[in-house]
């Protein structure tokens, strides 16, 4: 398990002494790295920072609810600051050519982060593999400060937490994630409403997305491995958009004898975007999604493949294959 270098004492002690912080997460943002961008942001806000939240592409329409979602700003021209802060990005790469570009200037990193494979790119790094979501991170950070908790940033740390807990039923998640939640409820948080909106809540082409995944996914090694190639064409049908394909592997995963779930995304410009998911820490993906150039979590990970899908998948499944095969 990867733990901290920098505690939160020298964090906060950075925080306190700059003026223009720039918030920041990895390339198609999903709930933990949107919550905890916003999480931080609203509460260096209250503080009476200057703070950029910069994501380099937009908040996905299904968690545009959140709070003051729609300040995220996306990267143009030169930024100045102080500091920049990086969550939940696992390579200082991730956060996007264009991010890299415009902060080209800012000297000051502070890396914060629960991906084990993070390298400490930061000049203050807080990478703990232990917590199941940046967002836990991140609220143990503004409790160690004694920063500003609101209503807007409660929500934004519990979507934060549940999306990458899969809803608290995740392995990663401990009795302190759930201490967190408690805290969050007895402090009047409605978690009701926001799991209806983050969970229950979809356009209808999500819906075309799901049957796709119905119809077209294919289990192998007698039941073991799920995988779905999701083409272009299934896109462009079903008027697909960023972040509609969100949780879908979970239906993958359902299967009773699947030990790993595997999405194979064509994109516009051909290569193909692997998510994977394993049930057993003996089937460790984010080691396979290594070998293709990728990382992440042993048991929910992702890389980038060059095209066709067929070809792709075909090269992927027979590491995974092999890796499931040798712990039966
Ligand atoms: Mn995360």
């Amino acid at each position: 398990m990867v733990t901290p270098e920098h505690g939160f004492e020298v964090l906060v002690e950075r925080l306190r002494g700059a003026e223009r912080i720039v918030v920041i997460a990895h390339v198609r943002p999903d709930g933990d790295a949107i919550g905890s961008v916003m999480g931080l942001t609203l509460s260096l806000r209250a503080l009476g920072k200057t703070v950029i939240p910069l994501l380099e592409d937009p908040v996905p329409e299904n968690l545009a609810f959140l709070p003051h979602s729609e300040e995220v700003v996306a990267p143009v021209g030169l930024i100045e600051a102080d500091l920049v802060v990086a969550l939940d990005t696992a390579t200082q790469e991730r956060v996007g050519k264009r991010c890299l570009e415009v902060l080209a200037g800012v000297k000051e990193w502070i890396n914060m982060d629960h991906h084990g494979t993070n390298p400490g790119y930061g000049t203050w790094n807080h990478v703990n593999s232990g917590v199941p979501a940046t967002g836990q991170l991140v609220y143990e950070l503004l409790k160690a400060g004694g920063f500003p908790m609101t209503d807007a940033i409660r929500q934004h740390l519990y979507v934060a937490i549940s999306t990458d807990t899969g809803s608290f039923q995740y392995p990663g998640t401990g009795a302190r994630t759930h201490e967190i939640a408690a805290e969050m409820l007895a402090a009047g948080l409605d978690s009701g409403r926001l799991c209806r909106l983050t969970y229950e809540t979809f356009p209808a082409r999500r819906l075309h997305l799901l049957r796709a995944v119905l119809n077209e996914m294919k289990l192998s090694l007698e039941g073991r491995v799920a995988s779905w190639q999701y083409t272009q064409k299934t896109a462009i049908e079903a008027g697909a958009r960023a972040g509609d394909t969100e949780g879908l592997i979970d239906t993958l995963r359902m299967v009773d004898s699947v030990v790993a779930a595997v999405i194979f995304e064509e994109l516009p410009d051909g290569k193909i975007r692997v998510s994977a998911r394993s049930k057993t820490m003996d089937v460790n993906v984010s080691d396979i999604c290594g070998r293709f150039g990728g990382g992440g979590h042993p048991l929910a990970a992702g890389a980038r493949m060059a095209g066709p899908i067929e070809q792709a998948a075909e090269r992927y499944l027979k590491e995974l294959e092999n890796e499931v095969r040798r712990h039966d």
